[in-house]
């Protein structure tokens, strides 16, 4: 137990990640544990925690000081008292779980931080780091994603301790904790902003990319005033469509202001998708709206309504040379193109199929002992940072 802990008094960790969730775990030991059960978990069938065994799960109601209750919960009795070690699994619900640890508190016990440590036994520490880790993955292929890194990385980190010497383990260490980035693209939506003149289904696009109506769509042109965020995925990584307000001059004081918005999200959005309608000769803003997104590099343009024809080639000759080689012609009313159009945004981001299956780093922990690594010619203080990697010492990473 650490220091911060008052030995006979005792503890508290929520164990579970913050937010609604179906289940909450709470992990209470100490003295204080023991009277929190007696005054706060009634049990099915009467017993005091003196008479719990480890290793027992116990159904209980979690009441207040008053004796009401709060909660139909697990226990699960991993030291018996007086030296009580106790998990209590509420219903993870915020609220109650802030009401628990409030009666926690009030009950002299403190809370203690978590840090890397998952709900039961893991392997061995970058396992531990993946399932700590794994509730903020926002994608099935984001969830497969970690778990599968964790026996990546421990291959590699053999792999390099028996690397005799040589810039080449250096370079694999620094580019294993580069790629630290990579569990943020499950774990934080890519913004990406859909972009082009009024009426070239932006809205359309927006809705039929996440399989929801979220966006107003109709044959006016100025529809979009305001950006909409329409929450989705693309082969498996987590996305935010921002559909914006159609780009063009306009004496309109709030189609203005949407226009003004829109400029905003083609530099801040973290990629963009200018859509057009390809079967329209080019309008006059055509060229000022692809100067604009000139500079970015992470994007594609959707050569829309596709279902009416093929491209106007005045609409590809429009489009710079490297626009042309990232277009795809998509109908957003018939659901075509988008996966293609998918693919193609996804390249221009760099995240390829390739790189998944590389080792990475997926913790700040290890990204900056092998960044640390990396930086290390002697090859005896290189394998030292690769072993605390692994949490192991010597005599173990050596076995
Ligand atoms: N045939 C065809 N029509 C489409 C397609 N996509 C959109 N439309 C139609 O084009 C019109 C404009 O669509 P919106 O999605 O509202 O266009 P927008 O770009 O959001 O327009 P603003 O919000 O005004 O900038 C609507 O009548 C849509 O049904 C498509 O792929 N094929
Ligand atoms: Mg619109």
């Amino acid at each position: 137990m650490s220091a911060q802990t008052v030995p006979n008094q005792g503890g508290f960790q929520v164990l579970t990640s913050p937010g609604p969730a179906a289940i909450a775990v709470v992990r209470a030991w100490g003295p204080a544990a023991a009277e929190f059960a007696a005054r706060h978990l009634r049990l099915r069938v009467a017993r005091t925690p003196e008479e719990w065994g480890r290793g027992e799960v116990l159904r209980a109601e979690l009441v207040d000081a008053g004796g009401a209750p709060l909660d139909d919960v697990l226990l699960s009795v991993h030291s018996p008292a007086p030296a009580l070690d106790l998990h209590v699994h509420l219903h993870g619900n915020p609220w109650l779980v802030r009401r628990c640890t409030e009666m926690l508190r009030g009950g002299g016990l403190q809370s203690q931080a978590v840090e890397g440590k998952p709900l039961w036994p893991a392997a061995d520490i970058l396992e531990a780091e993946a399932w700590t880790l794994l509730p903020q993955m926002q994608t099935l292929r984001g969830a497969r994603w970690l778990l599968g890194q964790a026996g990546r990385l421990r291959v590699a980190l053999a792999e390099l301790l028996d690397e005799p010497a040589g810039e080449t383990a250096q370079s694999a260490c620094a580019e294993i904790a580069a790629r630290r980035a990579i569990v943020d693209w499950f774990a934080r939506p890519l913004r990406v902003a859909l972009v082009g003149p009024p009426n070239a289904g932006k809205s359309t696009l927006a809705n039929a990319l996440a399989d929801r109506c979220v966006s107003v769509v109709s044959p006016v042109p100025g529809t979009t005033r305001d950006w909409v965020e329409v929450p989705g995925e693309v082969a498996g990584f987590p996305v935010l469509w921002l559909d914006t307000a159609g780009w063009r001059d306009t004496d309109d004081t709030l189609e203005r202001a949407g226009v003004e918005r829109t400029r905003r999200l083609i530099h801040e959005a973290d990629a963009l998708v200018i859509v057009l309608d390809a079967t329209e000769q080019p309008g006059r803003g055509l060229a000022a709206l692809l100067s604009e997104c000139a500079a970015r590099e992470a994007a594609c343009v959707a050569l829309n309504k596709a279902d009416l024809g093929e491209p106007d080639s005045a609409v590809l000759s429009a489009l710079p040379a490297t626009w042309r080689t990232r277009a795809v012609s998509v109908s957003a009313l018939a659901r075509n193109g988008l996966e293609a159009l998918g693919e193609v945004l996804l390249a221009s981001l760099g995240r390829t199929a390739a790189v998944l299956d590389l080792p990475a780093a997926y913790t700040p922990r290890q990204a900056a002992l092998l960044g640390e690594a990396g930086r290390m010619v002697d090859p005896g203080i290189r394998r030292a940072h690769l072993r605390q990697v692994l949490d192991v010492g010597e005599s173990a990473a050596a076995s």
